[in-house]
């Protein structure tokens, strides 16, 4: 019986591209369970949007120099590119700073204040004595109080996920100033989530104790235990949906409180075009609502948000909230803010058409229950050892005999073989074997069944040979290559909420557009005799070594750039008079000798001429220039500092030098060739 399924997949903030672990974490997997709804019949809303308010992006504004309108007009554009791009099948991508959003949002808000569900409270809250802003979000971070990390947020640790309010924070700091913050009074809004235990404790911990995911249902779980406390859903900050209330001047919607709205007036905004009724999608029992997001935002759909729309009294609740956990890259963590990233469009410049096969490493090796390694080898071990040797290679064999054998034309199946009807029985239960993984939302275990598909098909050809019998029984060689075409046209189906862009051409290859998901298990046939197939093409290539290690390189020199880019200088050090300055005696030297000191990384024995006498300096160089590299360089010399023994060996002096934000070391030196012994002044 088909159903309504109201799917949506995490807002993400508008202030930078997005990346491999967005895809891994959320986007991949919820269009995975889209498509998939869609092909098995079902009335499906698939909704996203670019969350634009919060502080990341006030941050990100400030940093630019630009407005927060500006901000998220650059980045939601190229989000949403991105989603195309890659085939990500939204039914609507809206965007929170939409007037239909601040206009649903405002009225949600209302209702509950109408309804008072709200605490009104006035309460001394972190502030920034020298930026004159209060400090929510992320514009202050601490120590968690839960587990210790010293990076928490202000409303959010990523850690351990738990939802803070600021004041919990230990040893917080101001993002703006990096000053100490103070404590000023001032009112908000708070939900009562403590009003909404009991409620919380029946829906979730009885009731989907069995069908949540275990990485959820103990998070959830754990903070209900904990106890839960009122939050604010206000904030004394300038960007954001306005506060809709007298006395709210000044103060906007919490971002979290507004981002989950996003989802119903996206879904109001798309049935408007649609012509369609969105309450139906929001308000019908019998729809049901799977939230699709990455770990962190766990507290915000499962407790806050279903709280909220308890609150309001209309809505359904979440059916699932198939949260998965982070991917890192290449061992770390990964990052925005290090730019330690794989980001999208720069994929796609160096993968141009091959977004099915990001899109596959990523869900065969997602973070389904555990963080997980995305690394450039297993990246190109998916491509080379399944894309290319098993799927490719099936349908490549396919193809090409049943044009060389007979143009393209599926042929006739004479008396069918045991091996032959097992093979099909095996192929008309796919179907089902892939929906009960994606039906628990086992993306990673549903994509390997597609792959044992493609497997059995490159089995039955291996063992049965055509290409052998072609020569000497002409009837059963068309007959395997009819089972080997219905198994081939099986893929093709199969494999669209998956492999998206490959079952697009390989149903244009077998000319076959028109077999639905349970078709594969119910037809008899899937391609009929005398049905003409078209000719080949390859739908994957391999990768080989050089292109993977080309990306590696990649991204050691976006990290190195980025250190440098990030650099933070020493502070300028105590003031000295002039008098002090004149103390020290600065000379041009010549560098005449240079040796490694024995058993040392780091220094060099180096003769220099000062001018005044030829000395011994030891220099801390030795990992930047070899001593080769150092003789006959000048360099600024400061002559009268008191000598002293390293390793042994008397310096009298010190090279001056400098650290590149690279890292390297420099010498600081003349630019010309002078005489030693000048003084530098
Ligand atoms: N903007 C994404 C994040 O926390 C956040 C999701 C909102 S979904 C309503 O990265
Ligand atoms: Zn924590």
């Amino acid at each position: 019986m088909p159903k309504r399924y109201t799917i949506t997949a995490a807002l993400p903030y508008t202030n930078g591209p997005i990346h491999i672990g967005h895809l891994a974490g959320v986007y991949v997997p919820a269009d995975i369970y889209a498509r998939y709804k869609r092909l098995t019949g079902n009335d499906v809303a698939f909704i996203c949007g670019s969350d634009e308010h919060g502080v990341p992006i006030t941050i990100k504004a400030k940093k630019e120099g630009v407005s927060p309108q500006d901000i998220v007009d650059k980045y939601h554009a190229i989000i949403k590119k991105s989603f195309e791009d890659f085939g990500i099948t939204f039914d609507n991508y809206s965007r929170t700073s939409a007037k239909i959003h601040h206009d649903t949002a405002s009225e949600f808000f209302k209702t509950l204040y109408d309804k008072h569900e709200f605490l009104e409270e006035v309460t001394a809250q972190l502030y920034d004595e020298e930026a004159n802003q209060f400090l929510a979000d992320r514009f202050v971070t601490g120590t968690c109080p839960k587990c210790g990390n010293e990076e928490a947020y202000g409303d959010q640790c990523e850690n351990c996920g738990s939802s803070l309010n600021a004041t919990d924070l230990i040893n917080p700091k101001s993002a703006i100033t990096g000053n100490v913050p103070t404590l000023k009074e001032t009112k908000h809004w708070f939900l009562p989530l403590n009003k909404y235990e009991d409620f919380l404790k029946d829906w979730i911990l009885k009731g989907h104790k069995n069908d949540w995911k275990p990485n959820v249902y103990g998070q959830v779980k754990s903070w209900i235990d904990d106890g839960l406390r009122p939050r604010a859903v206000t904030r004394d900050l300038d960007w954001g949906i306005p506060v809709p209330v007298s006395g709210g001047e000044g103060k906007v919607l919490y971002v979290w409180f507004d981002a989950p709205i996003g989802y119903i007036s996206a879904t109001k905004e798309w049935a408007a075009k649609e012509g369609k009724d969105w309450e139906p999608y929001w308000k019908d029992g019998n729809t049901k609502l799977v939230h699709f997001i990455g770990k962190d935002n766990i507290v915000f759909h499962c407790i806050i948000f279903p709280s909220m729309l308890k609150a309001e009294g209309s809505y359904i609740l979440p059916d699932n909230v198939p949260a998965n956990e982070f991917l890192n890259l290449e061992g770390n963590k990964l990052s925005t803010s290090k730019n330690w990233a794989v980001w999208l469009p720069d994929y796609l410049e160096d993968f141009p058409n091959q977004q099915d096969v990001l899109r596959y490493a990523l869900t065969a090796n997602a973070p389904e229950s555990k963080d997980n390694d995305f690394t450039w080898k297993d990246f190109q071990a998916r491509n080379n050892n399944e894309l290319v040797a098993i799927f490719g290679n099936f349908i490549n064999r396919v193809v090409v005999l049943t044009n060389k054998y007979y143009d393209g034309v599926t042929p006739e199946a004479s008396e069918l073989s045991q091996v032959d009807e097992e093979t099909l029985a095996a192929v008309k239960a796919y179907p089902s074997v892939i929906e009960s993984s994606i039906e628990r939302y086992r993306f990673r275990e549903a994509s390997q069944e597609l792959i044992n598909l493609a497997r059995l098909g490159n089995k039955y050809l291996a063992d049965e040979e055509p290409w052998k019998l072609i020569k000497t029984d002409e009837a059963r060689t068309k007959t395997i290559m009819f089972v080997a075409l219905q198994i081939a046209s099986a893929l093709a189906t199969l494999s669209e909420p998956f492999l998206p862009f490959t079952s697009d051409k390989l149903k244009k290859i077998l000319n076959a557009t028109d077999n639905s998901w349970h078709d594969v298990s119910s037809k008899i046939t899937l391609l009929a005799s005398g049905h003409q197939i078209g000719k080949g093409e390859l739908l994957f290539s391999k990768i080989e070594d050089q292109t993977i290690q080309e990306q590696l390189d990649k991204l050691e020199a976006s990290k190195k750039a980025n250190e440098a880019a990030n650099k933070t200088l020493e502070p300028q050090k105590d003031i000295i008079t002039f008098e002090d300055f004149t103390k020290l005696d600065m000379r041009v030297g010549t560098i005449l000798e240079a040796e490694k000191m024995p058993k040392t990384k780091k220094l060099l024995i180096l003769k220099v001429d000062t001018g005044i006498d030829t000395r011994t300096i030891v220099s801390g160089i030795a990992e930047s220039f070899t001593p080769e590299e150092v003789i006959g360089k000048q360099v600024t010399v400061l002559v009268n500092l008191a000598p002293r023994k390293l390793r042994g060996v008397e310096s009298e002096g010190m090279i001056l030098m400098t650290e590149t934000s690279e890292g390297e070391l420099v010498f600081v030196n003349p630019d010309t060739t002078v005489n030693s012994g000048l003084q530098i002044s």
